[in-house]
């Protein structure tokens, strides 16, 4: 594997679960495969779990981590082509990640849709620019319009929770007071899209995700209907895709914070979100607190879902 960015660089999602789980009940069984090997993990934006559980499956596969926050202490860099560099930019983006290339053998990168202009966001400038020219594997920690590290990570907490052979996933949308990107949601609909699982997404209108991910999901737009015999909820806020309204925040509607009524309409549904969560407006207390809230299981599996992938690229190298 050279590229991770969304789940079809995964092949079959069977043998990948399958890989998962056996790294799972024995995390260090590869660890020779990282002997001597670098990975860069390369932040352009805030982290807590992508940070800690790529660098804990990279010490778990015997690799050495090099973390960089580009805005902590790197030179502030310039990503257009031709701009005259007379402002605040000390260093381009066209020779910085040549030169991080030169230091390691596999990249990850979190960069954050900037919400400036669409088809910048979505045609991936950054990623792409390290993917071209880093001379490295790469794989997204959550860029522009995929994160897909957490949707596999999803993908494998509903088959270890799952108690049905097709259990009903709904995907809600839930309010936040910024703007958020449509990363997460976006992968967890290109997995759940290929996964063995009745998907149903639910939002207010103004909030449909890119087609090229929702693909043939079912969209509900009565929140309350679409929970009916779910087992999974898996809320989320995004910011519209929408030209006319792309990156905004138009709707903070309290009534789509999931809480314990709408989770009672359920098939006594598993809560999932990927974290960081805004109490009491995505989820209530009591949601989260709650027996059925497997958050955490969640953010465990990232470990698991970033072994899966630096295992694999180790072995392209
Ligand atoms: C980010 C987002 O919604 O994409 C990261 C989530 C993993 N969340 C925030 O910025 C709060
Ligand atoms: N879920 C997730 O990616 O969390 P961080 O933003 O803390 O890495």
């Amino acid at each position: 594997m050279r590229i991770f960015t969304n789940v079809k660089d995964l092949g079959d999602l069977k043998i990948a679960l399958n890989e998962a789980f056996e790294i799972k009940k024995d995390r260090f069984a590869f660890k020779h495969l990282g002997e001597n090997k670098t990975l860069m993990l390369v932040f352009f934006n805030s982290s807590l779990r992508t940070r800690l559980s790529s660098q804990k499956a990279a010490i778990n596969l015997g690799m050495n981590t090099m973390v960089l926050d580009i805005n902590q202490g790197a030179w502030k860099l310039e990503t257009e082509r031709g701009v005259i560099m007379d402002g605040d930019k000390s260093e381009h983006l066209l020779e910085a990640i040549p030169v991080m290339g030169c230091y390691c053998d596999i990249i990850g990168i979190r960069s954050f849709a900037k919400f400036e202009n669409k088809a910048d966001d979505y045609s991936e400038k950054i990623l792409n620019q390290f993917i071209i020219n880093s001379g490295r594997p790469v794989f997204s920690m959550e860029s522009a319009i995929v994160h897909p590290l957490q949707a596999f990570a999803d993908l494998i907490t509903i088959e270890e929770f799952k108690t049905k052979a097709r259990p009903k996933v709904v995907m809600t949308w839930a309010p936040h007071p910024r703007a958020l990107p449509q990363a997460v949601p976006n992968s967890f609909a290109d997995f759940m899209n290929e996964a063995d699982v009745e998907f149903v997404i639910t939002h207010p209108e103004g909030y449909e995700l890119d087609p090229q991910f929702v693909r043939g999901a079912k969209i509900e737009h009565n929140q309350e209907k679409a929970f009916e015999g779910a087992d999974f909820i898996y809320a989320k806020n995004w910011s519209p895709f929408r030209d006319d309204i792309y990156g905004q925040v138009v709707n903070i509607d309290l009534s789509w914070t999931v809480d314990s009524r709408k989770m009672n309409l359920t098939d006594d549904a598993f809560f999932m979100h990927c974290l960081p969560v805004r109490r009491n407006m995505i989820v209530t207390d009591d949601v989260i607190e709650s027996p059925r809230s497997i958050v955490i299981k969640e953010a465990a599996n990232r470990e698991i879902s970033c072994q899966v992938v630096l295992k694999r690229m180790l072995r392209s190298l």
